[in-house]
């Protein structure tokens, strides 16, 4: 849910980057905070100096406009992917927006995010949120390797909500920018009470 400060006359709003370890969460959120300008933008805050790098840092989008008089701010965290950080992970979901979904493309990855997804199920619903409803992106990420499974084959098995999806290669920035912006425009969407599909 989004959280409205009257006096800075600013929306502001959650997004969760979620996946398996290591398929590329910290790598978007770090992508967007260095392709933002100092002035729209927080400090960049490690949550837990594990080495999954967990981050989150918020900002303002210019391209987005502003929702009758108010500025959105755009709260990006990643949550730590390894089975061990359940609690982190729930934590993390709470009051979200939207979730981005980041699949690691390679083969030898792939019980790891059908483990993940049905992860991400079960937390969301627990913190009383549906998935079939909750604004929800995958981004099949590491398009560059060479073991990295079709992309037919990675909406069959991953995407089975009919959400957007896009690839990826996130530490070269590829398919980053429009993730985020896919998911920015469907929240202010909803925050305008439009319909979304
Ligand atoms: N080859 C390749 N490596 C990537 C890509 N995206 C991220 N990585 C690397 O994968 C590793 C894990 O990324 P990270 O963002 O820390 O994953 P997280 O655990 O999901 O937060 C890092 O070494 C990244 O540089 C990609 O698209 N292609
Ligand atoms: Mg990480």
């Amino acid at each position: 849910m989004s959280f409205i400060n009257k006096n800075a006359k600013e929306i502001h709003c959650k997004i969760v980057y979620y996946g398996p370890s290591l398929g590329g969460k910290t790598t978007n959120v770090q992508w967007i905070y260095q392709k933002t300008a100092q002035d729209q933008k927080s400090k960049l805050v490690a949550l837990n100096p594990n080495n999954e790098r967990t981050i989150f840092f918020d900002f303002l989008p210019l391209f987005l406009g502003d929702v009758r008089g108010f500025q959105t701010r755009f709260h990006l965290y990643s949550v730590p992917g390894q089975i061990v950080y359940d609690a982190s992970r729930k934590l993390i979901l709470k009051g979200l927006d939207g979730v981005i979904f980041v699949a690691d493309s390679q083969k030898e990855r792939m019980e790891e995010n059908l483990e993940s997804i049905k992860n991400l199920k079960v937390n969301l619903s627990q913190q009383g949120y549906d998935i079939e409803k909750v604004p929800l992106i995958f981004q099949y990420n590491k398009r560059d390797l060479p073991n990295a499974v079709p992309l037919k084959e990675l909406r069959e098995k991953l995407n089975l909500y009919n959400a957007p999806d896009f690839e990826a290669i996130a530490s070269e920035g590829t398919g980053v920018s429009e993730s985020f912006q896919t998911m920015a425009k469907k929240i202010v969407t909803i925050l305008k009470g439009g319909v979304v599909a």
